[in-house]
């Protein structure tokens, strides 16, 4: 079948072919008439607009490319569906490339060049050198890094892992918990990496040392495997810091199969606070990372980057939010009635003393 083109189109619509070109580029000076008219044509003849085509006109394309981390992963998916809902607002496409390993990051970084995209998101984490080297690769496209340590010298906008750390353990430490096991994020994770050295920071500040530290691939199966890891040590952690909500799903499951009931017996914090979390039975404690507001940010800086000779670099707070899997130690409340039965007791002889 003979390929519809815009002259076949100008023609049903009874208007000139530069008429159709500034429709389909929604350009000025057409009528709403004529728009209508040649929006009509288009539909009946099945006409799709070719985007090369127009690039080789050197229209801008308004298309952007994100290259992520895997997808099946709850944060990554949520970081790109913030970044297309945000880019559909502003009439933007985003093309999406996925790697399973930093590695092929060059290759999809050339695959998106090779498709004009203006400029890239790259949501994978990478360590300092490798960041900067893809940057100079894509140059004079601009890149902006989401998950890289602040001093990679490459555009950033990244949540602050340290504070997020902290705030976790802070918060076991004042519900008097003592025996805190971590169960970290992959080595390979520069996130994962400062996640876990924020939590020994933290103990360490209360002349503590976690009683148990495993690392999973984040995924909950693995959360699930290192749980029962953790959960074999004696004597056993009455609290679990989880690099994320997705590895928490699985460490809750393994605490039920040992019978040790969160709260109560144990506390589970996690990291993320990614869309179901408020829906794991009990609701999970977690540290939140505002995923929509990172995508919807990045994609207006990827619209209008900043042209400084300094990179943009940008850390975003995190939040703690309590909900039901955590909750005071169980031994500090079992020290307390210890305290107030002796007390009782004393009480007693002292009144027997008094009385004579
Ligand atoms: C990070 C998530 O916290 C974690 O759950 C996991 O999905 C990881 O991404 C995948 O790489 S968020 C990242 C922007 C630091």
């Amino acid at each position: 079948m003979k390929a519809i083109t815009l002259y076949d189109v100008a023609l049903l619509a009874g208007v000139s072919y530069q008429t159709v070109s500034r429709v389909i580029n929604d350009a000025e000076h057409v009528s709403a008439r004529t728009r209508e008219k040649v929006q009509q044509a288009m539909a009946e003849l099945h006409y799709v607009p070719n985007r090369g085509a127009q690039q080789l006109a050197g229209k801008r394309t308004r298309t952007l490319g994100l290259i992520t981390t895997d997808l099946a992963l709850h944060a990554p998916s949520q970081v790109a569906s913030a970044v297309k809902s945000r880019a559909v607002e502003q009439g933007a496409s985003v093309l999406i490339s996925m790697v399973e390993h930093p590695q092929q990051c060059q290759a999809a970084l050339q695959e998106l060049l090779a498709q004009r995209v203006e400029a890239l998101l790259v949501n994978v984490p990478l360590d300092d050198p490798h960041a900067e080297q893809l940057k100079a690769l894509a140059a004079p496209v601009p890149v902006l890094f989401l998950d890289v340590s602040p001093s990679a010298q490459v555009n950033s906008l990244v949540f602050n892992a340290g504070q997020g750390a902290s705030l976790g353990a802070e918060h076991l430490l004042s519900l008097g918990h003592r025996r805190i096991a971590l169960l970290s994020g992959p080595a390979s994770s520069v996130s994962a990496r400062a996640r876990l050295a924020g939590w020994k920071a933290t103990l360490a500040k209360a002349g503590l040392e976690a009683v148990a530290v495993a690392h999973g691939d984040w995924s909950a199966a693995s959360g699930y495997e290192k749980g029962h890891q953790l959960l074999s040590v004696s004597p056993l952690p009455d609290a679990i810091l989880v690099a994320n909500d997705q590895m928490a799903l699985g460490v809750m499951r393994a605490c039920d199969e040992k019978g040790m009931t969160i709260p109560g017996q144990i506390s589970v914090v996690g990291f993320d606070d990614t869309a179901d979390s408020a829906w794991f039975s009990p609701p999970l404690t977690t540290v939140r990372q505002a995923f929509r507001d990172a995508g919807a940010q990045s994609v207006e800086w990827l619209l209008a980057p900043t042209q400084a000779d300094r990179c943009w670099q940008v850390q975003l707070p995190v939040t703690l939010i309590a909900r039901h899997s955590s909750a005071p130690c169980v031994a500090d409340r079992a020290d307390c009635e210890d305290l107030a039965q002796q007390l009782r007791k004393l009480a007693l002889l002292a009144e027997k003393i008094a009385r004579g």
